[in-house]
């Protein structure tokens, strides 16, 4: 396992989902559980106190409203946290975000941002922390990005030909 994941919740999985496929695609190996920092807690620091022996270099969480899972993670292990804020009611992202981002200096958490682009940015960062020892990755990431270059770039070409017929009629 190179990259661990944690949820605070079953309704986090969905959205989580979406990182497990992005780690996939780039070959990475993860272990995801659903743990919470109030409802299992001891469960909790004890699979982040342990992930480091077992091979993490990396470990994500999501959570939700007061989401403490990544800051309680980061206080029992040196390994880098990213938070995934997820979106809950009554304010949506908002209350998971600074959760997350409000660390007291000494104990930081990373955070992306919520929902599926969050999911899929968490999984990416915790590849590029990754490729910084393994040139393998650090190859696959750069032609990620050369195909995302050219998806953009392909879109922007039917763009102009659609605007250029525009002009004709
Ligand atoms: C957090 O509370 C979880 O991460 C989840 O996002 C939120 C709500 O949990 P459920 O009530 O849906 O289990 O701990």
């Amino acid at each position: 396992m190179k990259v661990a994941i944690l949820m605070g919740s079953k309704s986090d999985l969905d959205i989580v989902r979406g990182a497990f496929d992005v780690l996939d695609d780039f070959g990475v190996e993860f272990e995801a559980r659903i743990l919470s920092a109030h409802r299992t807690p001891a469960e909790a620091a004890e699979f982040a106190a342990s992930a480091e022996s077992k091979g993490a270099k990396v470990i994500i969480c999501a959570a939700g409203m007061a989401a403490h899972l990544g800051g309680v993670v980061a206080a029992h292990t040196t390994l880098p946290v990213i938070g995934i804020p997820m979106v809950s009611e009554p304010f949506k992202a908002l209350d998971s975000l600074l959760a997350i981002v409000q660390m007291p200096p000494g104990i930081p958490v990373a955070a992306v941002t919520a929902g599926k682009a969050g999911a899929k940015n968490a999984a990416l960062y915790a590849i590029s922390i990754l490729a910084t020892g393994d040139e393998n990755l650090a190859a696959k990431l750069k032609e990620f990005r050369a195909a995302q270059k050219v998806q953009v770039l392909g879109a922007d070409a039917e763009l102009q030909k659609e605007l250029a017929e525009r002009k004709k009629n």
